[in-house]
């Protein structure tokens, strides 16, 4: 990855912990999962567990309310002072029903204005909101992008719900793509700096993901993030046997990648996680939110 340079102290990159290792040693983050619902259905995913596009499959956490993440950060800074960036990643998509994110950022934003705003999105629903992200201090932007060619993309989702409307197969891939990489050039040229994640499907997309790097790279994203897949029991990947992908296997692709900083140090954390990217402080956190499994259900899975 890159150094730091003078512009990143003014966007905030040289203490965000995932957009610089160096940050990593020294601040945490804090994840506000307030985020229940999701618009899409990817084969990795169940909604049983995180979304695996930001977190590791196979950890509920519990929901918290807008008020109650103000709460959450008062508490991980009791056991952890250096947080920098606070986030909204899950554990469905932040902007399925982007309410609560946005009352979140706005408070938080109020309560402590030092701390960084960050959000991670599938994308489908980001232009409309671009807006009122940046109105609510939002800087850091995160969109799961897993191919770049409809033909690919229609492998990896089962559907795509749009303003009420559910889009299968290639219209999906076609509607996800198309809204993901107009999100990235809106969100680009507005000043967000963005991240984009591509999680590695064995046989699906492996051979794909250099065209996604170039691509990113075209509209001017700022970090580009390899994820290996680990296929959420009861997902459709699992169900067929797919096998998830390794670090290894992440480091075999992105070796190659040139001109885009690569992210090496990613931990797939929950959508509660908290504290320094390596030691996760949220098993220590009270436990004091309704749980979260029950809504995601309502959605056909
Ligand atoms: Fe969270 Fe993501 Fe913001 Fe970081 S995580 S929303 S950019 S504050 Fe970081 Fe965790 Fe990897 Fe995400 S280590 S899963 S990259
Ligand atoms: Fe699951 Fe939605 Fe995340 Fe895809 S975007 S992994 S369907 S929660």
């Amino acid at each position: 990855m890159n150094n730091t340079n003078a512009n990143d102290f003014n966007t905030g990159v040289a203490k965000h912990p995932c957009f610089n290792k160096s940050a990593s040693k020294h601040y945490g983050r804090v994840h506000l999962p307030v985020a229940k619902y999701c618009n899409i259905s990817c084969n990795y995913c169940h909604r049983d567990y995180d979304c695996p596009n930001e977190s590791r499959p196979g950890v509920t956490s519990s929901l918290l309310s807008p008020e109650g993440a103000v709460d959450r950060i008062y508490e991980v800074k009791r056991l952890f002072n250096e947080i920098s960036v606070a986030a909204v990643a899950g554990p469905g998509d932040s902007l399925a029903e982007p309410r609560n994110t946005m009352k979140t950022f706005e408070l938080v934003k109020n309560e402590f204005p030092e701390i960084i705003l960050c959000m991670s999105t599938n994308g489908l629903n980001l232009s409309e909101n671009l807006e009122e992200l940046r109105d609510n201090g939002v800087n850091f932007i995160t969109v799961t992008l897993n191919a770049v060619d409809a033909s690919v993309a229609q492998k990896i989702y089962r559907y795509v719900n749009y303003k009420g409307i559910i889009y299968t197969e290639k219209d999906a891939a076609k509607l996800l793509l198309d809204r993901q990489i107009s999100g990235i050039e809106n969100a680009v040229k507005m000043g967000f700096t963005i991240k984009i994640n591509s999680v590695l499907i064995p046989g699906v997309n492996d051979f794909h993901i250099k065209d996604i790097s170039a691509q990113v790279k075209k509209l001017g994203v700022y970090l580009f993030n390899v994820m290996p897949m680990i296929p959420a029991e009861k997902s459709y990947f699992y169900k067929i046997g797919l096998k998830g992908a390794s670090r290894k296997d992440v480091a075999g692709i992105t070796k190659d990648i040139e001109g885009i900083n690569i992210m090496d140090h990613c931990r797939q954390c929950r959508s509660d996680a908290a504290g320094l990217l390596g030691e996760d402080l949220s098993k220590k956190l009270s436990e004091r939110e309704e749980d979260l499994r029950c809504e995601c259900k309502k959605m056909p899975c």
